[in-house]
């Protein structure tokens, strides 16, 4: 461990996955912890069943004492918390350094990182990089805001080991020396703005994925997004495109809409058709692309790329298929937490659809994603906290088959009462959860349970 010496004592900022494992991690370098959370407590046995019986840890809720504080030189933030957070300031305005988790995970780091960011695809993207690499062999940890925190595998890591991450823009804003030797940023639309305040913050966040990258390593851009073409220009790495529209003169790229190509270093040669995938949709071949474009990076054979991208099922939640019950096929989309998102989950249906959607308020506009229902949509039943404005964007836009219910197992209800054989019901909510639930996996999986509930109670 670098910077943060072994006996010292150091907060730890949220206590969800990222601070438990943040702590345990630093329980075990020999520091001590106190856990600081705005609005969590956990009593003494928890504390004992978490980190065990003598650990050196105690918690703190609301705020921490002065006494405390005065001994604290670094204070770990779990990526949910926002640097302006009144708490989190106060601790700043002590001269407490705030690192980020990542941040923390990245000093015991041994083997190589390829690390993925992207306002969407990123978890699939990061669990094919996954895939490729053990292929190779290699001890592999897939980590980050996949579910998994960094924090937990970090110390596990070995020289010839490879930690392939999925890192999020709440991530980035807290690194100082994390440095991938492959990164790839596969697209940049508007999102998570209540955090970030402004587009080109949140920009700056995810391009902070390359800030320590040199000319020995290598970024995965999207050629399509114009963002990224003009953040290129400003990064050291060495770019890789990937496109889905465009032929490229080196880079990755999708030939006649059906052919994965690869030109990279004189060589050209196809990959693979996309009927060969089980994926769907042109944003689901640009991920294969930027998994494919790290993977060569990274030196990995093409027969190993090819068997690891044409075995791979898409990801839980992500236009994941349910089950058919009466004729109708149930899709669960619960990570399309964003309008970008939703948007690739209801133009992949090839069925009239109910669609389920709305949640947590992040300022967003859904004027685009009702605007690409474009007669998909026989019914779109809205739930939580953006309901309201959702029905005043449709109203707005002369699309008027919504309805609006009270929750998740109501909306579920209402889809299994009137869907049709041949329909199609998809939750693609175009919110994060956070309004109703404690993440998008918790609301996918409600979502699967009332679906299964439903038809035991029609039977
Ligand atoms: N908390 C505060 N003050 C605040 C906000 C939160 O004290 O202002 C406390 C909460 O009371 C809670 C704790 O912080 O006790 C939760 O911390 P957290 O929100 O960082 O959640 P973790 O459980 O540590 O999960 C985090 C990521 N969560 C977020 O970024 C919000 C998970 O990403 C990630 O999988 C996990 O670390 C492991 O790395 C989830 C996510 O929704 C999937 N990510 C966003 C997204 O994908 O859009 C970025």
């Amino acid at each position: 461990m670098s910077n943060i010496d072994m006996g010292k004592k150091v907060l730890v900022a949220g206590v969800g996955k990222s601070g438990i494992a943040a702590a345990k991690l630093l329980l075990g370098g020999g520091c001590s912890v106190v856990l600081y959370d705005d609005g969590k407590t956990v009593d003494d046995t928890s504390l004992t069943e978490m980190f065990g019986n003598g650990a050196d840890v105690s918690m703190c809720t609301g705020s921490v004492p002065e006494e405390i504080l005065s001994e604290i030189k670094y204070c770990v933030i779990s990526p949910g918390i926002p640097l302006d957070a009144p708490s989190i300031r106060a601790f700043s305005e002590k001269g407490i350094h705030i690192i980020g988790e990542v941040e923390l995970a990245y000093m015991y780091e041994k083997g190589t990182v390829a690390a993925i960011t992207g306002t969407n695809g990123k978890t699939t993207t990061t669990a094919l990089m996954g895939d490729i690499m053990k292929k190779t062999g290699r001890k592999v940890f897939v980590a980050g805001n996949i579910g998994l925190p960094y924090t937990e595998t970090a110390k596990e890591t070995d020289e010839e080991s490879c930690s392939v991450l999925e890192v999020s823009s709440f991530q980035l804003e807290t690194i100082s020396s994390f440095r991938p030797f492959v990164s790839a940023v596969l697209n940049i639309t508007p999102d998570h703005l209540n955090r970030h305040h402004t587009m080109d913050n949140y920009i700056k966040a995810k391009m902070d994925i390359a800030k320590n990258q040199t000319k020995d390593d290598v970024i995965v851009l999207n050629y399509e997004d114009e963002v990224l073409r003009k953040e290129a220009e400003h990064v050291n790495a060495r770019v890789i495109y990937f496109s889905s529209r465009h032929t490229l003169d080196e880079g990755v790229y999708l030939e006649d809409g059906k052919n994965i190509v690869v030109k990279l270093d004189g060589g050209c040669r196809r990959l693979c058709g996309t009927d060969e995938l089980h994926v769907l949709g042109i944003h689901s071949y640009e991920n294969v692309m930027a998994a494919v474009a790290m993977a060569r990076a990274m030196n990995v054979s093409y027969e190993d790329i090819y068997d690891a991208v044409t075995k791979f099922q898409s990801v839980e939640h992500r236009i994941e298929y349910v089950c058919e019950k009466n004729g109708v096929k149930y899709y669960n989309d619960s990570k399309a937490t964003n309008t970008d998102a939703a948007i690739k989950g209801i133009t992949s249906m090839v069925r009239p659809t109910y669609l389920i959607g709305g949640g947590y308020d992040k300022q967003a506009d859904f004027t685009e994603w009702i605007q690409s229902f474009d007669g998909a949509v026989k019914k779109l039943v809205l739930i939580g906290e953006t309901s309201g404005q959702i029905a005043r964007t449709c109203d707005s836009l002369g699309f008027t088959d919504y309805i609006k219910m009270n929750g998740l197992k109501e909306a579920v209800g209402y889809c299994v009462e009137n869907a049709e054989s041949g329909d199609a019901v998809l939750l693609s909510p175009a919110c994060a959860s956070w309004d109703m639930f404690a993440s998008y996996e918790e609301r996918g999986k409600l979502f699967k349970k009332y679906v299964t509930q439903n038809y035991a109670n029609i039977i």
